[in-house]
């Protein structure tokens, strides 16, 4: 649904009351969650309006449903977009989009690295229905400008990528795509920053996706989605993606519990860099670590364009040890106070091996081509006190 017109608020008030007034719910606080699959009507002729989108409101909770709608008007707000779609699950979300987006013959342009599962999508999912995916290393800008075709209809990438950390200059990807041709839609996947810390759509991308079970939801007990971007391709997302072709909606609770976290976002964030930056640190001069992944780093290479789009340097980092992989087994299997989890965006400290977990979707041969290394390990920097995250760290990395 669209977002409200409450935009002069700071981002941190619209986080906590944008597409909601406890004047139209009896005073209560919090939003009501509408646990229904369907809307009455007061006619035929009211119910044949809601179905050809004539007249608004909601006529089955597999399209649309009250609750999810105060959601879909925050996210839309804080990404400064249009509107907004929220769904069952992060893949839920790119799905729902692309399959939208795309038909046989069309092109998309992606960055050589992704999520382990939108990666299977494309690979496995989109090309077996005669979608072209096209691979280009998008931090280098003359390479993504010279694969660029009248076929390209999708330009797609995440920034800090998952795993490897690499950034990604949005305003100049989305620069080149819209040089290239006006029809071509830049999306871009905000789960590592969200709009607490980065908002593409002001950068000149089209749509944002998320996984709203990572730092939306925010305490690792949900599974859920978004889109955001403007208000038709939205609509046409939910009339097809969304309601044909995966079903994949989000359940009334599930918004409740993103809605109550979103009120906490930009505090949380704050701490995840904080926590990240001084993580990141300690491991740089630690004599058992190789290199260190980290765009908050001064000296990594990403710096100055993380500087330029990103209002923090997220909670994220990736790290080579210098005995490599095993090196790297042997140390996650001695944490004690970090989790040995995927998933990231948590109160805990998550830590995994992205090669045979999060990315093992890639064969060993395709993630040599992608930039995975086997060695890599990622940490998702908790809320914890820092220092005591650090102490699990250094004792894990002892000999
Ligand atoms: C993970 N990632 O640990 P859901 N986009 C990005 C993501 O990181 C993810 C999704 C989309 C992880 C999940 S691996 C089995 C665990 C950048 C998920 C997909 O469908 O909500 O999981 O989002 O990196």
């Amino acid at each position: 649904m669209s977002s409200d017109n409450n935009n002069k608020l700071s981002f941190a008030t619209r986080s906590v009351h944008a597409g909601y007034d406890s004047a139209d719910n009896e005073g209560s606080l919090n939003p009501p969650i509408y646990m229904t699959s369907t809307f009455a009507f007061d006619s035929v002729e009211q119910g044949a309006g809601r179905f050809s989108g004539e007249q608004q409101g909601h006529f089955y909770s597999r399209i649309s449903n009250p609750t999810q709608e105060i959601l879909e008007t925050r996210l839309a707000n804080l990404e400064e977009g249009e509107a907004a779609l929220a769904t069952a699950s992060g893949m839920g979300a790119i799905t729902a989009t692309l399959w939208t987006l795309v038909g046989p013959g069309d092109q998309i342009l992606v960055d050589e690295t992704l999520y382990g599962c939108t990666f299977s999508f494309m690979e496995h999912g989109l090309k077996k229905f005669g979608v072209d995916i096209c691979y280009a290393d998008f931090t280098n800008h003359a390479e993504v400008q010279s694969k660029l075709t009248d076929k390209t209809k999708v330009v797609y990438f995440e920034t800090p990528v998952n795993p490897n950390m690499r950034v990604i200059d949005i305003a100049a990807i989305s620069a080149l795509a819209k040089d290239y041709s006006g029809d071509i839609k830049v999306i871009v996947d905000n789960t590592y920053c969200t709009p607490a810390l980065q908002r593409p759509i002001t950068m000149g991308a089209d749509l944002v996706v998320h996984s709203a079970t990572k730092y939306l939801g925010g305490h690792g007990d949900l599974i859920a989605g978004a889109v955001v971007g403007d208000a038709e391709t939205i609509q046409q997302i939910r009339l097809f993606g969304l309601k044909d072709m995966t079903g994949a909606v989000i359940a009334p609770m599930t918004v409740f519990l993103i809605l109550r976290g979103i009120k906490t976002l930009q505090l949380r964030m704050e701490r995840h860099y904080q926590n990240a930056q001084a993580i990141a640190e300690m491991l740089e001069q630690h004599p058992a670590v190789d290199q260190v992944f980290f765009p908050g780093l001064k000296n990594d290479p990403w710096h100055t364009v993380a500087a330029k789009q990103m209002d923090g340097f997220g909670g994220m980092i990736a790290l080579e040890l210098k005995g490599g992989h095993e090196a790297a087994v042997r140390t996650l299997n001695k944490l004690k106070l970090a989790k040995l989890a995927v998933s990231l965006g948590d109160a805990e400290t998550l830590i995994q091996h992205p090669a045979s977990m999060t990315h093992s979707v890639y064969t060993a041969e395709e993630r040599a081509e992608h930039g995975i290394s086997e060695g890599l390990v990622r940490i998702s920097a908790g809320l914890e006190a820092v220092e005591d995250i650090i102490a699990d760290l250094e004792q894990a990395l002892a000999d």
